[in-house]
């Protein structure tokens, strides 16, 4: 008597077996013929969201000047026309990004403007 297991081959048998490709769906050209092709192709962009601040009539324009250099890594020059539209006009994009970053830079902003003592409001909004 033997006590070795019994190994079936690997094939499918009646009782599984293997469905058609459907018609349309092989590896034709364009098809995709790989998990990641064929994954990419399904996966969307992100959504994008401005970071916008809006003005006030408290938080000194230095300070939103500073803001948009150092948190949105604007120029001098265009920091200051930001800071001025955002005057003149009551709210003003800083930059456009994915939801998670948009969501830090609003953090991140507040935070140094209420340490600062100053009124700034800083939101996002799907672009
Ligand atoms: N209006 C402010 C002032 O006159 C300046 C200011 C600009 C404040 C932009 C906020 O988001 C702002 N000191």
């Amino acid at each position: 008597m033997s006590n070795s297991p019994v190994v079936r081959p690997l094939q499918a048998s009646a009782s599984t077996p293997v469905p058609p490709v459907p018609p349309g769906q092989d590896e034709g050209e364009g098809g995709g013929s790989t998990v990641a092709e064929r994954a990419a192709q399904k996966t969307e962009p992100p959504r994008l969201y401005q970071v916008l601040l809006l003005n006030d009539d408290f938080t000194p324009m230095e300070f939103v000047v500073m803001v948009l250099q150092e948190f949105f890594r604007h120029d001098l020059d265009t920091a200051t026309q930001i800071m001025l539209k955002i005057h003149h006009e009551g709210r003003g994009v800083c930059g456009v990004f994915t939801k998670d970053v948009a969501a830090t830079k609003v953090e991140l902003v507040l935070a140094a403007a209420r340490r600062a003592g100053h009124p700034l409001q800083c939101i996002m909004e799907a672009a």
